[in-house]
This record gives structure tokens, sequence and C-alpha cells, in this order.
């Protein structure tokens, strides 16, 4: 099953947003697998965001990032990879759609509140980046029958 990775940054964490970007995955109908409220090393920041690290923006990704506690989390689901991005919205909160995350809470690119892995390969990237095998969760949702 196709699985993503999220991150709820440190603005979304001050702001309060935590409850409302878990219910809208929540309420879509996808599993959550794993999660963690986690202070961010600069060694995994680095990491994390080494695409962009030739990118004029690249230190105050990093420092934003290790700024103040994140929620990270991995969510399961078919489609899931495109279907997170697109309720996150557009990268520039300005112009992203109402509807979706940035669109409705955000007003800076670079806070953004919430990170959403661009493709299924760097899905499963940021996930073992992210978490240990151990700390995934195998269950079995309620709600599974009710969304096939
Ligand atoms: P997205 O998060 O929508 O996938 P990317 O991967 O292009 O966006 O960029 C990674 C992060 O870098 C974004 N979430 C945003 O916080 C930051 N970023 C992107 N473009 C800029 C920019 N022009 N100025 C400042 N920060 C930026």
């Amino acid at each position: 099953m196709e699985r993503t990775f999220l991150a709820i940054k440190p603005d979304g964490v001050q702001r309060g947003l935590v409850g409302e970007i878990v219910r809208r995955f929540e309420t879509k109908g996808f599993t959550l697998v794993g999660m963690k409220f986690m202070k961010v090393s600069k060694e995994l920041a680095e990491s994390h965001y080494d695409v962009h690290k030739e990118r004029p923006f690249f230190s105050s990704l990093v420092n934003f990032i290790t700024s103040g506690p994140i929620i990270a989390m991995v969510w399961e689901g078919e489609g899931v990879v495109a279907a997170a991005r697109k309720m996150i919205g557009a990268t520039n909160p300005l112009t992203a759609e109402p509807g979706t995350i940035r669109g409705d809470f955000g007003v800076n690119i670079g806070r953004n509140l919430i990170h959403g892995s661009d493709a299924i390969e760097t899905a499963q990237r940021e996930i073992s980046l992210w978490f240990s095998d151990e700390e995934l969760v195998t269950w079995e949702s309620q709600m599974k029958p009710w969304l096939q």
C-alpha cells in the first residue's frame, strides 16, 4: 500500500494547527501509520533538504525546520502521495487554492505549514530517513470497508 511522509512544520505547531491538519487526512480516509512530536537536528534537516542544498534559501530552510518542534507523520492509502500534495496546496501559500492547507492558513512561502513528499520514491526515502521500522504501526482501520 502506498505511503507518504508528511511533517507539520514549526509554524503549524506554534499556530495550534496540528489538530486541524491531522483531521483533514483522517477524515479524507487515509490511515495513520506513524507519528512523532520532535525537535529536528541540523543533521536530519540537512539530509531531508539535500535536494535543495544549492538553492539560496537552503540555510533558511534548515534554520526554520530546526527552530521548534514539528510533527512527523506517515500516512497510507491508495494514491496518498499525490492526494496529500493536492490537499497541502501550492508551495506559495498566497497562490495556493482555498480549500488546501496552505491556501486556507498560510501567507508566507518560507512558512508554509506542512511538508509532503512529492513522489512515491521521495516518500520511500523520506520515510526511512525519519522513521525506523519499529515506529511504523501496521493495523486494520475499521474505516477501510467503507472506503473501498
Ligand atoms: P514543496 O514543499 O511545495 O514541495 P519545494 O520542495 O519546492 O516545495 O521547496 C521546499 C521548501 O522550500 C518549501 N516547503 C518552502 O518552505 C521552501 N521554499 C521553496 N521555494 C522557496 C523560496 N523561493 N523562498 C523561500 N523558501 C522556499
